[in-house]
């Protein structure tokens, strides 16, 4: 470990919404960030960057960067903007937003945010303080991965579950709906170095992604289906007598009642649903039971069709069936945040609420902002800062139908004029990874991982914090948490008193850059070995009794549950997409391709998309189509296609593959809707899936034509 940093290098933190969350090497002379490395020291980062993140100085220094407070002087969505002062920005802001509380109260102004930056301070922090004391709408966050939290939880509780470092002593390995190659590369170069001493790696997905093409096994069910796959591996394991009968007995709840329900989910059953073969599934199922330490890493597209997080629920249930906890690098693999000791009252002050303040889905946007959703107060302004919904959110046509409105008054915090800030009133420039302090939340790691402000922000960017400080200053609040500076809000946003942090401080992050939480090394940790799992009892939960929806901390607000949400079966079962020609045969007549959106490699969700030697790299916007579907339709390779549904429609160069099956066509996600014509989510839905009002990207009917 580095115990002194060298003259000019700092201790950095990839701040994106990847799990990876790298701790990186920042070189910088006179203020100026001139390279950035891998920390070679970091287990999980062991020197490399991803092809997005390599180059980071060039997307700090990029010339379409924004530098100043900028003011709308065109129509909406022109992006003619005009320089004005600091001093001007804020006081338009908060002059416009006392008018609208004067007239319509402060609900009618919402916050719109995500993990742009993953930081504690310049992430999750300030914003959420900020709007809960100025009374506004709550927005509830369901981006990615709420489905999944909402069916772990209720499984297994908040376990950091299988640390993605053991899967070195693994033996068989499911990556099950998750591109690692792409948006997990530094746990697949584990999974590679395992596979190599002799572990098979299956990799489960509804399209030969690259991780499916470096697997021993790829197991490709149609979108939406894995359900039925892993209720028949259930049945299966079941049947052939696999079941880890004393694990089951000690450790689990509700064995009897999983039996009688997977009763009728044979292999031959789910064949026809999920398009794998009925032995395939069987042998699958055998392997998976008795060849330990068996490993399952699921990845967020799992939860992404209407029966998600009963999917998630079938899944996690698997590991306890065969007794795969029982071994260092056996068992499932969600999230290993849980453990993460973060103090989010803290950090987000949910206690700021007012009784009784609505909520809106981020995901639901467009609706609430076109009136669709019926609200009273209308949403009069929208404050946008670490995320954008026009390319990232679904019925993307009526987000941006809701930001031309005239009488929206629209504040985007950005580093470019993405397409969300495009429709802006007001711009203001934020400060970027180097030029801030920080520690980077990770969900894909057990180490806290910490970022050292080392380099001048450009022009007049401040950090997002400084933002919400200056705006909470203007406003009056008096509460302390609004005049921290940033490492005093380090101080207080972690429990550095906590098990898990035991001989951590901030200091030593300064010196060392990252820590290992104090949860078991990979090597020895088999957190569920004897059961011990966080939940009321103790077990695992295949069945939980008296559930209702909702939607799980952490990346939501902790707040208390506003609307008590609908019974959740007690038992995992297959409940398959809305949108499938067994579900919905008229619609499937219109629109018969099942399209899938997963992440682009080149970019990292919409970031990085503007630019262009990643742009090169990426490639233009396309749709990947079998050669039968290509047929019927005319299409030859490189023709420009439109891909419609009655949501809207996009535009992209055909790419003619057999890497997709008959049926089902894959776009990736993070074009620039400003740059091209229409993007992925143009067409996708904004409908929840089954459980932690999740997103249904995956549930998604549409058909490719040609465009001329
Ligand atoms: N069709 C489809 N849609 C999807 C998905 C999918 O698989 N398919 N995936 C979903 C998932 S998993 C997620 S997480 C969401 C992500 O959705 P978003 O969080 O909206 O993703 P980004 O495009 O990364 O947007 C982040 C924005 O924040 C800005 N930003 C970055 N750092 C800072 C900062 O420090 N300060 C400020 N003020 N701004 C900053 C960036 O410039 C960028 O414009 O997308 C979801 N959308
Ligand atoms: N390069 C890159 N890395 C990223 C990101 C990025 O934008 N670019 N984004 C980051 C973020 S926010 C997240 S959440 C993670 C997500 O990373 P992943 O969990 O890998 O998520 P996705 O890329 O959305 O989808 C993963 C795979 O699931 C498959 N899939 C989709 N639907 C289904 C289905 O119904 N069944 C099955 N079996 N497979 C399905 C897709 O074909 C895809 O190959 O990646 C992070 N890392
Ligand atoms: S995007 Fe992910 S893989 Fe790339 S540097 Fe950041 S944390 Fe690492
Ligand atoms: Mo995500």
């Amino acid at each position: 470990m580095n115990e002194i940093i060298q003259d000019g290098v700092f201790f950095g933190g990839c701040p994106h919404d990847c799990p990876d969350t790298c701790s990186m090497l920042f070189e910088v002379r006179d203020g100026v960030l001139q390279s950035v490395r891998g920390n070679p020291d970091h287990p999980m980062t062991r020197g490399g960057l991803c092809v997005k993140l390599k180059d980071y100085e060039k997307r700090h220094y990029h010339p379409d960067r924004i530098l100043y407070p900028m003011r709308r002087i065109g129509p909406k969505g022109s992006k003619q903007f005009q320089r004005i002062t600091w001093d001007e920005a804020l006081n338009e802001i908060v002059a416009r937003w006392k008018a609208i509380i004067a007239e319509y109260g402060p609900q009618a102004i919402i916050p719109y945010s995500y993990l742009g930056h993953q930081g504690l301070v310049h992430g999750l922090n300030g914003g959420d303080a900020f709007f809960n004391k100025l009374g506004a709408t709550v927005c509830e966050r369901t981006f990615c991965g709420e489905g999944s939290c909402t069916a772990w939880l209720l499984t297994v509780g908040p376990t950091a579950g299988l640390d993605p470092e053991s899967y070195i002593h693994s033996k068989y390995i499911v990556i099950w709906a998750c591109n690692s190659v792409s948006t997990n590369l530094h746990h697949w170069a584990i999974v590679r170095d395992a596979q190599k001493n002799g572990a098979k790696v299956v990799v489960i997905d509804a399209y030969a992604s690259r991780t499916a093409k470096a697997a021993d096994w790829h197991i490709c069910p149609k979108p939406g289906t894995d359900g039925a796959l892993a209720m028949a591996l259930i049945n299966s394991i079941i049947e052939q007598g696999l079941a880890d009968r004393d694990y089951v007995e000690k450790y689990t709840v509700g064995f009897e009642e999983l039996r009688e329900r997977a009763r009728t989910c044979t292999p031959e059953w789910a064949e026809p649903i999920t398009g794998v073969a009925a032995a395939d599934i069987r042998k699958l199922a055998y392997e998976l039971a008795t060849e330990q330490p068996a490993a399952i890493r699921m990845g967020v597209a799992l939860e992404r069709h209407y029966g998600g997080g009963q999917t998630i629920r079938a899944v996690t249930c698997i590991p306890a069936l065969t007794g795969a906890w029982r071994h260092v690098g056996g068992g499932v693999t969600q999230f290993p945040v849980w453990e993460h000791p973060y103090k989010f009252d803290v950090i987000c002050r949910p206690d700021l609420i007012p009784q009784g303040t609505r909520v809106v889905n981020n995901l639901q946007i467009g609706r609430a902002l076109t009136g669709e959703i019926p609200l009273d107060p209308p949403i009069m302004s929208m404050m946008c800062w670490n995320s954008n919904p026009v390319t990232q959110a679904p019925e993307t046509d009526k987000i941006v139908a809701g930001l031309m409105r005239e009488d929206l008054f629209l504040v985007s915090a950005e580093h470019f004029i993405s397409d969300t800030a495009s429709y802006a009133d007001i711009v203001l420039p934020a400060s970027m990874g180097a030029e801030m302090e920080d520690m980077i939340l990770s969900w894909g790691h057990l180490y806290l991982t910490y970022n050292a402000k080392c380099a001048d922000s450009p022009g007049e960017a401040i950090p997002n914090n400084e933002i919400f400080r200056r705006l909470a200053a203007r406003f009056g609040f008096e509460e302390e948490n609004f005049k921290w500076t940033d490492s005093e809000c380090l101080e207080h946003y972690v429990d550095w008193n906590s098990p898990a942090c035991e001989g951590i401080d901030l200091d030593y992050l300064r010196r060392h850059g990252y820590a290992r939480l104090k949860v078991g090394t990979p090597d020895d940790r088999a957190p569920h070995k004897e059961g011990n799992f966080p939940t009321p009892t103790g077990k695992c939960h295949f069945l939980v009794e008296g559930a209702k929806n909702f939607v799980a901390p952490p990346f939501r607000q902790m707040y208390e549950d506003f609307q008590p949400g609908e019974d959740i079966d007690p038992l995992p079962n297959y409940v398959g997409p809305r949108e499938s020609h067994a579900n919905d045969p008229e619609l499937a007549k219109r629109f018969p391709l099942n399209i899938v959106s997963p992440k682009s490699h080149g970019f990292l969700n919409s970031c990085y998309a503007n630019m262009e030697q990643k742009l090169q790299g990426q490639g233009e916007q396309f749709v990947m189509i079998n050669q039968r579907d290509a047929d019927v339709r005319g299409i030859v390779n490189g023709d420009r296609v439109q891909v419609a549904n009655s949501r809207g429609a996009f535009k992209a160069v055909a790419r003619i593959t057999d890497d997709v099956k008959f049926g089902v066509v894959v776009a990736t996600l993070g074009y620039w809707r400003q740059l091209n014509d229409g993007t992925v989510n143009s067409i996708s839905s904004a409908a929840f899936t089954d459980m932690g009002h999740a997103p249904s990207f995956s549930d998604n009917l549409v058909e490719v034509t040609r465009a001329n």
